[in-house]
């Protein structure tokens, strides 16, 4: 008899990434050895973000530095962490963080080539009531020549990306990863060996599905085509599998992966109190829809492609609609006022 397919189960993320399986682009060691980076980061993180309940609970302060101050928030230790793991190798130049005004050279070596986006502890206000939080990242080429990076060097439309993905700290710790070549790949966290395992191969968003994710409570300053596409949601019919079930977490990790996982849709859309939306687009609503795009998905301002838009600044933010193709373009078909 044939060989038996060597088993997928019990591949490690490491062992998935260094076997190319993640299909780059280009398989260079650099950007192997900057992957597992993040993933040795994610590991770092989720080990303090599961203890962090417990300090918060027993009211140990955990690390505190020489000065005896209480230890960071949760997510500038996550940032810390990221910026440390990130900075140990040269090849990424410099990062860009949700927690940091501007950027951070990582490394002034020439050959350092990759910069680095992330947001390093999302929600991360939900950790105190138990609810899942995430770290989100996204992988650029840097293109300017010389030492260390510019702002201008982070200004690139996330088409541009070279990988991107998320770490919820759900129920399980999860890693979601893509090249946006050769599919969206997930792996579960296995504490008791300190390793993440393949466990979703190839994520891919359902056409459709009769489920929507957004802050109702936003409804009195959302836009009158937001207003119309929210109560068509809401009636009776059958015959479109309406009304939609209503899930929403307020954790954007969560509403996300659960979307990218069921269908549907997620919107946060601007409105008249987040006049440019709430989401950030270079380290939140661009990994996402890169993710969103490679598993079959879309993702839109509502009238713009997310991946087009060419950011003007660093932490600007952006209406932000993912979900699958066809309850997104419902959704565009009210923004353009078709219905
Ligand atoms: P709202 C969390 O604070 C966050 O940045 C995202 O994780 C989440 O999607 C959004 O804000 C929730 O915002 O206005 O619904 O509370």
């Amino acid at each position: 008899p044939p060989p038996a397919e060597p088993s997928r189960v019990g591949i490690t993320l490491e062992t998935f990434i260094l076997e190319g399986q993640l299909g780059f682009p280009a398989a260079t060691g650099t950007f192997t050895s900057l992957l597992n980076q993040i993933g040795l980061a994610a590991k770092l993180v989720t080990a303090k973000v599961r203890r962090a309940g417990l300090a918060r609970l027993l009211g140990y302060t955990g690390q505190t530095n020489v000065q005896g101050e209480l230890v960071q928030k949760l997510d500038e230790e996550a940032n810390e962490t990221l910026l440390s793991v990130l900075g140990r190798r040269r090849h990424c130049a410099a990062v860009a963080s949700e927690e940091l005004d501007s950027i951070r050279i990582t490394s002034t070596d020439r050959r350092a080539k990759y910069l680095v986006v992330f947001d390093p502890l999302d929600g991360s206000s939900n950790i105190d009531v138990n609810i899942s939080i995430g770290t989100i990242f996204g992988v650029l080429r840097k293109h300017a020549d010389g030492e260390g990076a510019t702002e201008a060097d982070f200004l690139r439309p996330g088409r541009e990306l070279v990988a991107a993905g998320y770490i919820l700290y759900g129920s399980s710790t999860m890693l979601v990863i893509t090249t946006g070549h050769g599919g969206v790949h997930g792996f579960t966290y296995d504490p008791t060996v300190g390793e993440f395992f393949l466990s979703h191969e190839n994520i891919r968003i359902p056409e459709r599905a009769s489920l929507y994710s957004i802050n109702e409570g936003n409804s009195a300053y959302w836009g009158d085509d937001v207003r119309r596409w929210n109560a068509w949601l809401k009636e009776e019919d059958k015959a479109t599998n309406r009304p939609y079930g209503a899930r929403y977490v307020g954790s954007l990790v969560a509403d996300a992966h659960r979307t990218l996982m069921k269908g549907g849709i997620f919107a946060y859309p601007a409105d008249r109190k987040s006049k440019q939306g709430k989401l950030r687009l270079l380290y939140e609503a661009n990994p996402f829809a890169f993710v969103f795009e490679a598993a079959g998905g879309k993702a839109t301002t509502g009238t713009q492609r997310i991946l087009d838009i060419t950011p003007t600044e660093l932490h600007q933010r952006v209406p932000l609609v993912l979900g699958s193709p066809r309850d997104v373009d419902i959704f565009e078909s009210f923004a353009r006022g078709d219905r």
